[in-house]
C-alpha cells in the first residue's frame, strides 16, 4: 500500500500533465501500484481538481466492453469522475490544444434523479434514474504513447477529459439501439448491446462499484455508461454521435 505521501505526489503528477498538456510515464515504472492505491490516486487527483473550484457533475464507467476488457486483460469495469470543467454543450467547441492525444468515443448518458444509497441492500438503481440521452466522450489518457496498466488508467481518472450529452429523454429500454460515430474521414458503427450487454447493466455495474469504492451517487449526477465501440481519434472538425430512436449529439474540435 503507498502511503499518502506518495499517493499525493503521483496525484500531482497527473495532474501537472493534464494542466500542462504532456504526457507522463506510466506509474507502475517507478511504483507498484495495488488496485486499492490507484482509486486513492484518482480520489488526490480529483481533490486538486476540486480545490481549484471545479465541481463534480457525476460519474464515468470504463471498460464495459467486452473487447475492452479482453485487450486489457481485465474482466473489472473501472469508475472514474466528471467535472463541470469537462463538460462541453451540444455541438460545442472543444479546444484540441487543451489536449494531449484525445480520442472520442460513442455513449450512453444516464441521470439521476435523486440520491442513490449504495449501501442499501434492496437499491435499484435503475429506478433513481429519470433520463437517458446519446453522449460523447472524450479521452486523454495522460500517459506517453497510451502505455499504461490497469491500476495507471485507474488512477488517472480513467482518462476522463471531457463529455457532451444531447438532449434527454424518459428513461427506457436502450438494451440494442444502433450506435453511430462519425467524423468528416470516418465513421464506425456497434450497438449499446456492446455495453454490458445492454446500458442499464452498466448501471446496476455501478452500483456495485460504488459499494465497493465509496462513490457518491447524487441526484443530478450524469452517468457515462461506457463506450458502444472503439475509440476514434479526435480530430478537427465535427464529431457526431447517433444512437437510433434516441437521438445525435456533436462537438467540434478546433
Ligand atoms: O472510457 C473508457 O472506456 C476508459 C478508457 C481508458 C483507456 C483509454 O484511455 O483508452
Ligand atoms: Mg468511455
Amino acid at each position: 500500500m503507498l502511503d499518502a505521501h506518495t499517493v499525493d505526489e503521483l496525484a500531482g503528477r497527473l495532474d501537472a500533465a493534464q494542466t500542462a498538456v504532456t504526457d507522463t510515464l506510466s506509474l507502475a515504472d517507478t511504483h507498484t501500484l495495488t488496485i486499492d492505491d490507484a482509486y486513492a490516486v484518482q480520489a488526490a487527483l480529483l481533490d486538486r481538481r476540486t480545490a481549484r473550484g471545479e465541481r463534480i457533475t457525476g460519474v464515468k464507467l470504463g471498460f464495459t466492453s467486452k473487447a475492452k476488457m479482453a485487450q486489457m486483460g481485465v474482466s473489472e469495469i473501472i469508475v472514474g469522475r466528471l467535472t463541470d470543467a469537462m463538460r462541453v454543450a451540444d455541438g460545442g467547441d472543444v479546444e484540441l490544444s487543451r489536449l494531449i492525444h484525445p480520442k472520442v468515443e460513442p455513449e450512453v448518458a444516464f441521470r439521476l434523479a435523486r440520491d442513490v444509497d449504495p449501501a442499501a441492500p434492496d437499491t435499484d438503481i435503475t429506478t433513481c434514474v429519470d433520463a437517458v440521452a446519446p453522449a460523447l466522450e472524450i479521452i486523454d489518457s495522460r500517459y506517453r504513447d497510451f502505455r499504461f496498466t490497469y491500476e495507471d488508467v485507474v488512477a488517472d481518472n480513467t482518462s476522463a477529459a471531457g463529455y457532451a450529452i444531447g438532449a434527454w429523454s424518459p428513461l427506457r429500454d436502450v438494451g440494442d439501439l444502433t450506435v453511430r460515430l462519425s467524423n468528416a474521414e470516418q465513421e464506425v458503427t456497434g450497438s449499446t448491446v456492446a455495453i454490458l450487454d445492454g446500458p442499464l447493466n452498466a448501471l446496476r455495474a455501478l452500483l456495485d462499484m460504488a459499494r465497493r469504492r465509496s462513490v457518491p451517487l447524487r441526484a443530478g449526477d450524469v452517468v457515462l455508461a461506457g463506450a458502444a465501440t472503439a475509440a476514434m481519434p479526435l480530430t478537427a472538425g465535427v464529431t457526431t454521435c447517433e444512437v437510433s430512436g434516441l437521438g445525435r449529439v456533436t462537438v467540434r474540435s478546433v
